[in-house]
Protein backbone atom coordinates (compact mmCIF):
# COMPACT_ATOMS: atom_id res chain seq x y z
CA UNK A 1 0.00 0.00 0.00
CA UNK A 2 1.19 3.37 -0.52
CA UNK A 3 2.40 4.93 2.63
CA UNK A 4 0.47 8.02 2.02
CA UNK A 5 -2.71 6.28 2.00
CA UNK A 6 -2.60 4.20 5.60
CA UNK A 7 -4.88 5.13 7.71
CA UNK A 8 -4.19 7.06 10.93
CA UNK A 9 -6.32 6.90 13.91
CA UNK A 10 -7.53 9.83 15.67
CA UNK A 11 -5.15 11.19 17.92
CA UNK A 12 -4.60 15.10 16.93
CA UNK A 13 -6.84 18.06 17.02
CA UNK A 14 -7.51 20.34 14.17
CA UNK A 15 -8.21 24.39 14.14
CA UNK A 16 -9.31 23.98 9.81
CA UNK A 17 -11.66 21.26 10.98
CA UNK A 18 -15.23 22.04 13.21
CA UNK A 19 -16.18 18.27 14.22
CA UNK A 20 -19.19 20.13 16.59
CA UNK A 21 -21.57 22.03 16.43
CA UNK A 22 -20.63 24.64 19.17
CA UNK A 23 -18.57 26.10 16.21
CA UNK A 24 -21.46 26.38 14.33
CA UNK A 25 -23.45 27.85 17.46
CA UNK A 26 -20.30 30.55 17.60
CA UNK A 27 -20.42 31.07 14.02
CA UNK A 28 -24.29 31.96 13.91
CA UNK A 29 -23.73 33.92 17.53
CA UNK A 30 -21.31 36.11 15.78
CA UNK A 31 -23.64 36.51 12.77
CA UNK A 32 -26.35 37.57 14.98
CA UNK A 33 -24.28 40.02 16.96
CA UNK A 34 -22.87 41.45 13.80
CA UNK A 35 -26.39 42.05 12.57
CA UNK A 36 -27.54 43.24 15.66
CA UNK A 37 -24.62 45.76 15.50
CA UNK A 38 -25.14 46.50 12.76
CA UNK A 39 -21.78 46.65 11.25
CA UNK A 40 -18.46 44.23 10.60
CA UNK A 41 -14.79 44.56 10.55
CA UNK A 42 -13.03 43.22 7.65
CA UNK A 43 -9.46 43.65 7.53
CA UNK A 44 -9.31 46.20 10.19
CA UNK A 45 -11.78 47.92 7.99
CA UNK A 46 -15.53 48.71 9.23
CA UNK A 47 -19.07 48.46 7.42
CA UNK A 48 -22.34 49.00 7.76
CA UNK A 49 -24.47 46.30 7.32
CA UNK A 50 -28.14 45.37 6.13
CA UNK A 51 -30.01 43.05 5.27
CA UNK A 52 -28.13 41.69 2.06
CA UNK A 53 -25.13 40.97 4.51
CA UNK A 54 -24.62 37.23 4.28
CA UNK A 55 -21.03 36.25 5.14
CA UNK A 56 -20.35 33.43 7.61
CA UNK A 57 -17.94 34.70 10.03
CA UNK A 58 -15.18 32.16 9.08
CA UNK A 59 -15.44 33.81 5.61
CA UNK A 60 -14.94 37.25 6.95
CA UNK A 61 -11.78 35.99 9.35
CA UNK A 62 -10.13 33.98 6.10
CA UNK A 63 -9.96 37.40 4.08
CA UNK A 64 -6.56 37.98 6.17
CA UNK A 65 -5.03 34.18 5.31
CA UNK A 66 -3.83 35.96 1.90
CA UNK A 67 -2.39 32.52 0.79
CA UNK A 68 -0.82 34.57 -2.42
CA UNK A 69 1.40 36.58 -0.38
CA UNK A 70 2.66 33.49 2.02
CA UNK A 71 6.12 32.69 0.53
CA UNK A 72 6.40 28.98 -0.40
CA UNK A 73 2.76 28.42 -0.76
CA UNK A 74 1.69 26.67 -3.55
CA UNK A 75 -0.31 29.45 -4.52
CA UNK A 76 2.30 32.52 -3.72
CA UNK A 77 4.84 29.64 -6.21
CA UNK A 78 1.83 29.53 -9.33
CA UNK A 79 1.81 33.54 -8.79
CA UNK A 80 5.66 33.73 -8.84
CA UNK A 81 5.48 31.40 -12.29
CA UNK A 82 2.88 33.22 -13.70
CA UNK A 83 4.44 36.82 -13.42
CA UNK A 84 8.11 35.21 -14.45
CA UNK A 85 6.06 35.18 -18.15
CA UNK A 86 5.34 39.35 -17.53
CA UNK A 87 8.01 41.16 -16.59
CA UNK A 88 8.43 44.61 -15.75
CA UNK A 89 8.49 47.43 -17.03
CA UNK A 90 5.75 46.49 -19.24
CA UNK A 91 3.84 44.70 -16.81
CA UNK A 92 3.27 46.45 -13.17
CA UNK A 93 1.78 43.87 -10.80
CA UNK A 94 -0.88 44.99 -8.22
CA UNK A 95 -0.94 42.12 -5.29
CA UNK A 96 -2.38 43.41 -2.21
CA UNK A 97 -5.80 45.43 -2.78
CA UNK A 98 -8.36 44.73 -0.71
CA UNK A 99 -10.92 42.05 -1.39
CA UNK A 100 -13.76 44.22 -0.18
CA UNK A 101 -15.06 46.39 -2.76
CA UNK A 102 -17.98 48.12 -3.85
CA UNK A 103 -21.00 46.26 -6.27
CA UNK A 104 -20.11 49.50 -8.89
CA UNK A 105 -16.51 47.94 -9.17
CA UNK A 106 -17.22 44.53 -9.19
CA UNK A 107 -20.27 44.54 -11.64
CA UNK A 108 -21.26 47.94 -12.86
CA UNK A 109 -17.82 49.06 -14.53
CA UNK A 110 -17.33 45.74 -16.52
CA UNK A 111 -21.04 46.37 -17.58
CA UNK A 112 -22.96 42.95 -16.12
CA UNK A 113 -26.71 43.77 -16.52
CA UNK A 114 -28.67 44.21 -13.27
CA UNK A 115 -30.37 40.47 -13.73
CA UNK A 116 -26.88 38.74 -14.33
CA UNK A 117 -27.01 35.71 -11.61
CA UNK A 118 -23.56 37.11 -10.46
CA UNK A 119 -25.19 39.66 -8.44
CA UNK A 120 -27.90 37.67 -6.59
CA UNK A 121 -27.10 37.06 -2.66
CA UNK A 122 -27.40 33.30 -3.44
CA UNK A 123 -24.20 33.78 -5.23
CA UNK A 124 -21.99 36.59 -3.77
CA UNK A 125 -20.72 37.29 -0.11
CA UNK A 126 -22.33 40.61 0.76
CA UNK A 127 -21.31 43.17 3.38
CA UNK A 128 -24.24 45.25 2.62
CA UNK A 129 -26.18 46.30 -0.72
CA UNK A 130 -23.75 48.16 -2.24
CA UNK A 131 -20.18 46.12 -0.72
CA UNK A 132 -19.74 42.67 -1.47
CA UNK A 133 -16.46 40.31 -1.19
CA UNK A 134 -14.93 40.04 -4.83
CA UNK A 135 -16.18 37.22 -6.81
CA UNK A 136 -12.93 37.93 -9.23
CA UNK A 137 -9.82 40.31 -9.89
CA UNK A 138 -11.65 41.66 -13.25
CA UNK A 139 -13.30 44.13 -9.70
CA UNK A 140 -10.10 46.20 -10.09
CA UNK A 141 -9.69 46.83 -13.81
CA UNK A 142 -11.37 49.94 -14.37
CA UNK A 143 -9.34 51.62 -11.74
CA UNK A 144 -6.00 50.07 -13.50
CA UNK A 145 -7.25 51.61 -16.35
CA UNK A 146 -7.63 54.45 -15.71
CA UNK A 147 -4.53 55.13 -13.17
CA UNK A 148 -2.87 53.99 -17.00
CA UNK A 149 0.76 53.57 -15.29
CA UNK A 150 1.97 51.07 -17.16
CA UNK A 151 0.75 49.44 -20.49
CA UNK A 152 -0.10 46.25 -19.05
CA UNK A 153 -0.71 45.19 -15.46
CA UNK A 154 -1.25 41.69 -13.25
CA UNK A 155 -3.51 41.91 -10.04
CA UNK A 156 -3.42 39.06 -7.96
CA UNK A 157 -5.88 38.06 -4.77
CA UNK A 158 -8.50 36.05 -3.15
CA UNK A 159 -11.70 35.78 -4.40
CA UNK A 160 -15.31 34.71 -2.72
CA UNK A 161 -18.07 32.98 -4.54
CA UNK A 162 -20.88 31.13 -3.09
CA UNK A 163 -21.00 27.84 -4.60
CA UNK A 164 -20.91 24.00 -4.81
CA UNK A 165 -18.78 21.85 -2.34
CA UNK A 166 -16.31 19.08 -3.86
CA UNK A 167 -12.35 19.35 -4.50
CA UNK A 168 -12.14 21.55 -7.11
CA UNK A 169 -14.71 24.24 -5.48
CA UNK A 170 -13.65 26.25 -2.66
CA UNK A 171 -15.61 29.59 -1.37
CA UNK A 172 -12.35 31.37 -1.63
CA UNK A 173 -10.09 30.95 -4.34
CA UNK A 174 -7.27 33.27 -5.74
CA UNK A 175 -7.32 34.93 -9.06
CA UNK A 176 -4.40 36.58 -11.10
CA UNK A 177 -5.70 38.49 -13.96
CA UNK A 178 -4.05 40.43 -16.52
CA UNK A 179 -3.96 43.51 -19.14
CA UNK A 180 -2.32 44.70 -21.85
CA UNK A 181 -3.04 47.88 -23.77
CA UNK A 182 -2.11 50.00 -26.83
CA UNK A 183 -2.79 53.62 -27.15
CA UNK A 184 -3.75 54.83 -30.86
CA UNK A 185 -2.23 58.64 -30.09
CA UNK A 186 1.22 57.05 -28.95
CA UNK A 187 2.25 54.30 -31.37
CA UNK A 188 4.24 55.10 -34.19
CA UNK A 189 2.66 56.79 -37.37
CA UNK A 190 -0.57 56.12 -35.11
CA UNK A 191 -0.82 52.40 -36.55
CA UNK A 192 -1.78 50.59 -34.21
CA UNK A 193 -1.77 47.35 -35.75
CA UNK A 194 1.44 47.45 -36.86
CA UNK A 195 2.56 48.51 -33.27
CA UNK A 196 0.62 45.49 -32.27
CA UNK A 197 2.19 42.59 -34.79
CA UNK A 198 5.55 44.23 -33.94
CA UNK A 199 5.05 43.61 -30.04
CA UNK A 200 3.75 40.05 -31.33
CA UNK A 201 7.15 39.48 -33.67
CA UNK A 202 9.07 40.01 -30.52
CA UNK A 203 7.16 37.87 -28.34
CA UNK A 204 9.02 33.95 -28.16
CA UNK A 205 7.28 30.93 -30.03
CA UNK A 206 6.77 27.43 -28.58
CA UNK A 207 6.07 24.24 -30.17
CA UNK A 208 2.94 23.34 -28.24
CA UNK A 209 0.03 22.14 -30.29
CA UNK A 210 -2.39 24.42 -30.02
CA UNK A 211 -5.92 23.97 -31.87
CA UNK A 212 -8.02 26.92 -32.62
CA UNK A 213 -10.77 26.21 -35.03
CA UNK A 214 -12.81 29.14 -34.84
CA UNK A 215 -12.58 32.78 -36.82
CA UNK A 216 -11.01 35.36 -34.97
CA UNK A 217 -14.66 37.19 -34.27
CA UNK A 218 -18.31 35.45 -34.93
CA UNK A 219 -21.10 38.07 -35.87
CA UNK A 220 -23.30 36.52 -33.57
CA UNK A 221 -21.44 33.98 -31.41
CA UNK A 222 -18.23 36.23 -30.49
CA UNK A 223 -18.20 39.29 -32.55
CA UNK A 224 -16.12 42.23 -32.92
CA UNK A 225 -16.93 45.62 -31.19
CA UNK A 226 -17.75 46.85 -34.64
CA UNK A 227 -18.59 50.41 -33.58
CA UNK A 228 -15.34 51.04 -31.89
CA UNK A 229 -12.82 48.73 -33.61
CA UNK A 230 -12.00 47.33 -36.93
CA UNK A 231 -11.81 43.40 -37.66
CA UNK A 232 -7.32 43.96 -38.41
CA UNK A 233 -7.37 45.63 -34.73
CA UNK A 234 -9.49 43.23 -33.44
CA UNK A 235 -7.33 40.21 -35.04
CA UNK A 236 -4.07 41.83 -33.75
CA UNK A 237 -5.16 42.05 -30.23
CA UNK A 238 -6.46 38.49 -30.30
CA UNK A 239 -3.37 37.54 -31.76
CA UNK A 240 -0.93 39.14 -29.27
CA UNK A 241 -3.75 37.95 -26.80
CA UNK A 242 -3.08 34.41 -27.46
CA UNK A 243 0.64 34.11 -27.57
CA UNK A 244 1.16 35.57 -24.52
CA UNK A 245 -1.29 33.47 -22.71
CA UNK A 246 -0.40 30.01 -24.75
CA UNK A 247 3.39 31.21 -23.46
CA UNK A 248 2.20 31.31 -19.82
CA UNK A 249 0.47 28.13 -20.34
CA UNK A 250 3.96 26.13 -21.74
CA UNK A 251 5.97 27.75 -18.87
CA UNK A 252 3.96 26.19 -16.02
CA UNK A 253 3.27 23.00 -17.72
CA UNK A 254 7.00 22.63 -18.58
CA UNK A 255 7.87 23.39 -14.75
CA UNK A 256 5.12 20.44 -13.77
CA UNK A 257 6.80 18.14 -16.12
CA UNK A 258 10.26 18.35 -14.95
CA UNK A 259 9.22 18.14 -11.70
CA UNK A 260 7.58 14.80 -12.50
CA UNK A 261 10.87 13.90 -14.55
CA UNK A 262 12.99 14.77 -11.31
CA UNK A 263 11.09 12.90 -9.12
CA UNK A 264 9.79 9.98 -11.36
CA UNK A 265 12.64 8.14 -13.35
CA UNK A 266 9.96 6.16 -15.34
CA UNK A 267 8.07 9.51 -16.25
CA UNK A 268 6.80 9.37 -19.96
CA UNK A 269 6.47 12.39 -21.44
CA UNK A 270 3.18 13.30 -22.81
CA UNK A 271 2.51 16.05 -24.92
CA UNK A 272 0.98 19.64 -24.08
CA UNK A 273 -2.12 19.82 -25.77
CA UNK A 274 -4.07 23.68 -25.44
CA UNK A 275 -7.57 24.48 -27.13
CA UNK A 276 -9.28 28.22 -27.22
CA UNK A 277 -12.88 27.89 -26.79
CA UNK A 278 -15.30 30.91 -27.83
CA UNK A 279 -16.48 32.29 -24.89
CA UNK A 280 -18.73 35.22 -23.09
CA UNK A 281 -17.87 37.82 -20.53
CA UNK A 282 -19.60 41.29 -20.19
CA UNK A 283 -16.42 42.98 -20.64
CA UNK A 284 -14.92 41.88 -23.23
CA UNK A 285 -15.69 40.70 -26.95
CA UNK A 286 -14.77 38.59 -28.83
CA UNK A 287 -13.81 36.45 -25.79
CA UNK A 288 -12.14 32.99 -25.11
CA UNK A 289 -11.38 30.27 -22.71
CA UNK A 290 -8.27 28.10 -22.87
CA UNK A 291 -8.68 25.00 -22.00
CA UNK A 292 -5.91 22.33 -21.22
CA UNK A 293 -6.11 18.42 -21.95
CA UNK A 294 -5.13 17.15 -18.96
CA UNK A 295 -5.68 13.16 -17.33
CA UNK A 296 -7.99 12.68 -20.38
CA UNK A 297 -10.40 15.69 -19.96
CA UNK A 298 -10.20 19.27 -21.50
CA UNK A 299 -9.84 21.56 -18.53
CA UNK A 300 -10.56 25.06 -18.49
CA UNK A 301 -7.89 27.09 -17.46
CA UNK A 302 -8.50 30.83 -17.85
CA UNK A 303 -10.87 33.42 -19.32
CA UNK A 304 -9.91 36.06 -21.56
CA UNK A 305 -10.92 38.66 -24.53
CA UNK A 306 -11.00 42.11 -26.05
CA UNK A 307 -11.37 44.47 -23.47
CA UNK A 308 -15.32 46.31 -24.26
CA UNK A 309 -13.70 49.56 -25.33
CA UNK A 310 -17.42 51.31 -22.83
CA UNK A 311 -14.67 50.21 -19.97
CA UNK A 312 -12.04 52.10 -21.33
CA UNK A 313 -13.84 55.39 -22.59
CA UNK A 314 -15.18 55.22 -18.86
CA UNK A 315 -12.01 54.82 -17.53
CA UNK A 316 -11.29 58.45 -19.38
CA UNK A 317 -8.47 56.29 -22.18
CA UNK A 318 -10.54 55.91 -25.32
CA UNK A 319 -7.67 56.23 -27.31
CA UNK A 320 -6.37 52.73 -25.31
CA UNK A 321 -7.34 48.93 -26.83
CA UNK A 322 -6.23 45.84 -25.17
CA UNK A 323 -6.73 42.75 -23.84
CA UNK A 324 -7.22 40.73 -20.77
CA UNK A 325 -7.30 37.85 -18.68
CA UNK A 326 -8.18 35.94 -15.37
CA UNK A 327 -6.65 32.65 -14.60
CA UNK A 328 -7.64 30.94 -11.64
CA UNK A 329 -4.33 30.10 -9.04
CA UNK A 330 -5.74 27.11 -6.87
CA UNK A 331 -6.62 25.13 -10.06
CA UNK A 332 -3.12 25.80 -11.90
CA UNK A 333 -1.31 24.97 -8.74
CA UNK A 334 -3.42 21.80 -8.17
CA UNK A 335 -2.17 20.98 -11.39
CA UNK A 336 1.16 22.16 -11.07
CA UNK A 337 1.78 20.17 -7.86
CA UNK A 338 -0.60 17.23 -8.28
CA UNK A 339 -2.42 18.34 -4.88
CA UNK A 340 -5.77 16.24 -4.61
CA UNK A 341 -8.14 18.56 -3.07
CA UNK A 342 -8.50 22.32 -2.96
CA UNK A 343 -8.84 21.99 1.09
CA UNK A 344 -5.14 21.35 1.42
CA UNK A 345 -4.11 25.02 0.56
CA UNK A 346 -5.64 26.09 3.60
CA UNK A 347 -3.86 23.80 5.68
CA UNK A 348 -1.40 24.74 8.23
CA UNK A 349 -0.63 21.42 8.63
CA UNK A 350 3.75 20.96 8.52
CA UNK A 351 2.71 17.75 6.55
CA UNK A 352 2.01 19.90 3.49
CA UNK A 353 3.44 23.37 4.01
CA UNK A 354 7.00 21.56 4.70
CA UNK A 355 6.32 20.01 1.10
CA UNK A 356 7.01 23.19 -0.44
CA UNK A 357 9.70 25.16 1.92
CA UNK A 358 12.61 26.54 -0.35
CA UNK A 359 10.56 26.69 -3.55
CA UNK A 360 9.98 30.16 -3.71
CA UNK A 361 13.50 31.33 -4.05
CA UNK A 362 14.64 28.07 -6.54
CA UNK A 363 11.76 27.57 -8.93
CA UNK A 364 13.85 24.35 -10.33
CA UNK A 365 13.31 23.08 -6.54
CA UNK A 366 9.65 22.44 -7.50
CA UNK A 367 8.23 19.44 -6.60
CA UNK A 368 5.38 17.12 -6.30
CA UNK A 369 3.03 16.99 -3.52
CA UNK A 370 3.41 13.74 -1.74
CA UNK A 371 -0.09 12.89 -0.13
CA UNK A 372 0.54 12.08 3.40
CA UNK A 373 -3.22 9.91 4.33
CA UNK A 374 -6.18 9.53 3.33
CA UNK A 375 -8.64 9.33 5.89
CA UNK A 376 -11.54 7.28 5.95
CA UNK A 377 -14.88 8.96 4.22
CA UNK A 378 -17.81 8.80 6.38
CA UNK A 379 -21.17 9.22 3.87
CA UNK A 380 -24.46 10.45 5.13
CA UNK A 381 -27.69 11.47 3.60
CA UNK A 382 -30.32 14.27 4.36
CA UNK A 383 -33.94 13.99 2.43
CA UNK A 384 -36.25 16.32 3.05
CA UNK A 385 -39.25 18.34 0.78
CA UNK A 386 -38.98 22.02 -0.16
CA UNK A 387 -41.06 24.41 0.95
CA UNK A 388 -43.60 25.42 -1.54
CA UNK A 389 -43.86 29.50 -1.70
CA UNK A 390 -45.38 32.01 -3.44
CA UNK A 391 -42.47 34.26 -3.78
CA UNK A 392 -40.74 33.93 -7.15
CA UNK A 393 -37.88 31.05 -6.97
CA UNK A 394 -37.41 27.77 -8.10
CA UNK A 395 -40.11 25.41 -10.22
CA UNK A 396 -40.86 21.75 -9.32
CA UNK A 397 -42.23 20.34 -12.58
CA UNK A 398 -45.57 20.28 -11.17
CA UNK A 399 -45.23 24.04 -11.19
CA UNK A 400 -45.12 24.53 -7.36
CA UNK A 401 -42.96 27.35 -6.62
CA UNK A 402 -40.22 27.09 -3.88
CA UNK A 403 -37.29 29.09 -3.34
CA UNK A 404 -34.47 26.66 -2.69
CA UNK A 405 -31.06 27.38 -4.09
CA UNK A 406 -28.35 24.55 -3.87
CA UNK A 407 -25.90 27.52 -2.77
CA UNK A 408 -27.68 28.01 0.47
CA UNK A 409 -27.73 24.34 1.46
CA UNK A 410 -23.66 23.99 0.73
CA UNK A 411 -23.15 27.52 3.09
CA UNK A 412 -24.78 25.70 6.04
CA UNK A 413 -22.53 22.43 5.70
CA UNK A 414 -19.63 24.53 5.42
CA UNK A 415 -20.98 26.93 8.51
CA UNK A 416 -21.68 23.38 10.39
CA UNK A 417 -18.79 21.32 8.98
CA UNK A 418 -16.04 23.77 8.02
CA UNK A 419 -13.31 21.89 5.98
CA UNK A 420 -14.18 17.97 7.37
CA UNK A 421 -16.65 17.98 4.26
CA UNK A 422 -14.95 16.24 0.79
CA UNK A 423 -18.23 17.17 -1.12
CA UNK A 424 -21.70 17.13 -1.15
CA UNK A 425 -24.02 15.78 -4.04
CA UNK A 426 -27.29 15.82 -5.03
CA UNK A 427 -28.15 11.81 -5.45
CA UNK A 428 -31.88 11.73 -5.65
CA UNK A 429 -35.14 13.92 -7.08
CA UNK A 430 -38.46 12.93 -6.17
CA UNK A 431 -42.06 14.85 -7.21
CA UNK A 432 -44.56 13.05 -4.96
CA UNK A 433 -47.68 11.70 -7.84
CA UNK A 434 -50.36 12.88 -5.97
CA UNK A 435 -49.11 16.15 -4.06
CA UNK A 436 -46.90 17.31 -6.44
CA UNK A 437 -44.86 18.39 -3.40
CA UNK A 438 -40.38 17.64 -4.66
CA UNK A 439 -38.07 16.23 -2.63
CA UNK A 440 -34.40 16.06 -2.37
CA UNK A 441 -31.39 13.98 -1.61
CA UNK A 442 -28.02 15.02 -0.66
CA UNK A 443 -24.93 12.77 0.64
CA UNK A 444 -22.67 14.75 2.27
CA UNK A 445 -19.47 12.82 2.50
CA UNK A 446 -17.69 13.75 5.43
CA UNK A 447 -13.65 13.29 5.78
CA UNK A 448 -10.88 15.54 7.20
CA UNK A 449 -7.47 15.72 5.28
CA UNK A 450 -5.81 15.94 8.90
CA UNK A 451 -7.27 13.05 10.69
CA UNK A 452 -9.67 10.44 11.39
CA UNK A 453 -13.00 11.50 11.97
CA UNK A 454 -15.20 8.92 13.85
CA UNK A 455 -18.79 8.09 13.16
CA UNK A 456 -19.71 9.87 16.07
CA UNK A 457 -18.69 13.17 15.20
CA UNK A 458 -20.11 12.80 11.77
CA UNK A 459 -23.30 12.31 12.99
CA UNK A 460 -23.02 15.39 15.05
CA UNK A 461 -22.37 17.67 12.31
CA UNK A 462 -25.20 16.13 10.64
CA UNK A 463 -27.62 16.57 13.09
CA UNK A 464 -26.39 20.23 12.98
CA UNK A 465 -26.85 20.31 9.53
CA UNK A 466 -30.26 19.05 9.51
CA UNK A 467 -31.49 21.40 11.77
CA UNK A 468 -30.13 24.16 10.02
CA UNK A 469 -32.11 23.34 6.83
CA UNK A 470 -35.17 23.32 8.84
CA UNK A 471 -34.16 26.42 10.75
CA UNK A 472 -32.46 28.80 7.69
CA UNK A 473 -34.58 27.43 4.46
CA UNK A 474 -37.70 25.43 6.25
CA UNK A 475 -37.71 22.73 4.85
CA UNK A 476 -39.51 19.59 6.30
CA UNK A 477 -37.38 16.30 6.87
CA UNK A 478 -38.46 13.13 5.51
C1 LIG B 1 -13.80 35.30 -14.51
O1 LIG B 1 -13.79 35.35 -13.29
C2 LIG B 1 -13.40 36.49 -15.36
N1 LIG B 1 -13.22 37.63 -14.48
C3 LIG B 1 -12.12 36.14 -16.13
C4 LIG B 1 -11.77 37.18 -17.17
C5 LIG B 1 -10.91 38.23 -16.86
C6 LIG B 1 -12.32 37.10 -18.45
C7 LIG B 1 -10.59 39.19 -17.81
C8 LIG B 1 -12.02 38.06 -19.42
C9 LIG B 1 -11.15 39.09 -19.09
P1 LIG B 1 -14.43 32.77 -14.56
O2 LIG B 1 -15.58 32.85 -13.63
O3 LIG B 1 -14.55 31.80 -15.69
O4 LIG B 1 -14.12 34.18 -15.21
O5 LIG B 1 -13.13 32.41 -13.72
C10 LIG B 1 -11.84 32.49 -14.29
C11 LIG B 1 -11.01 31.31 -13.85
O6 LIG B 1 -11.03 31.19 -12.43
C12 LIG B 1 -11.51 29.97 -14.37
O7 LIG B 1 -11.06 29.73 -15.67
C13 LIG B 1 -10.94 29.01 -13.35
O8 LIG B 1 -9.57 28.76 -13.61
C14 LIG B 1 -11.01 29.81 -12.07
N2 LIG B 1 -12.22 29.46 -11.30
C15 LIG B 1 -13.49 29.83 -11.53
N3 LIG B 1 -14.31 29.33 -10.57
C16 LIG B 1 -13.53 28.62 -9.72
C17 LIG B 1 -13.77 27.89 -8.51
N4 LIG B 1 -14.99 27.79 -7.96
N5 LIG B 1 -12.72 27.29 -7.90
C18 LIG B 1 -11.49 27.40 -8.41
N6 LIG B 1 -11.19 28.09 -9.54
C19 LIG B 1 -12.19 28.69 -10.18
MG1 LIG C 1 -15.28 30.26 -16.69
Amino acid sequence: MHPGYRLVPCVTDSTSCIPNINNHGAAAASAKKAAQQHSVTVNGKTYETDSWFNTPSKILESTSRRLHLQKDHPVYITRQIIESKFTQPTFKSYNDFDPVVSTAENFDSLGFPADHPGRSKSDTYYINSTTLLRTHTSAHEAQLFRASSSPGYLISGDVYRRDEIDRSHYPIFHQLEGARVWDRTKVPNGDIVKAIYDDLAKLPTHNVQVEDPNPPHHVERNPLQAEHHSAAEAEAVSAHLKRSLELMVVEIFSRAKQAAARQDPNYVDEPLKVRWVEAYFPFTSPSWELEVYYQGDWLEVLGSGVSKQEILINAGVPDQIGWAFGIGLDRIAMLLFQIPDIRLFWSTDERFLGQFRGVSDDLDRLKRFLPFSKYPACPKDVSFWLRPTSAAGGDDRRGNVHDFHENDLMEIVREVAGDCVEDVKLVDEFVHPKTGRKSLCYRVNYRSLERTLTNEQAVTMHEGVRRMLVERLGVELR
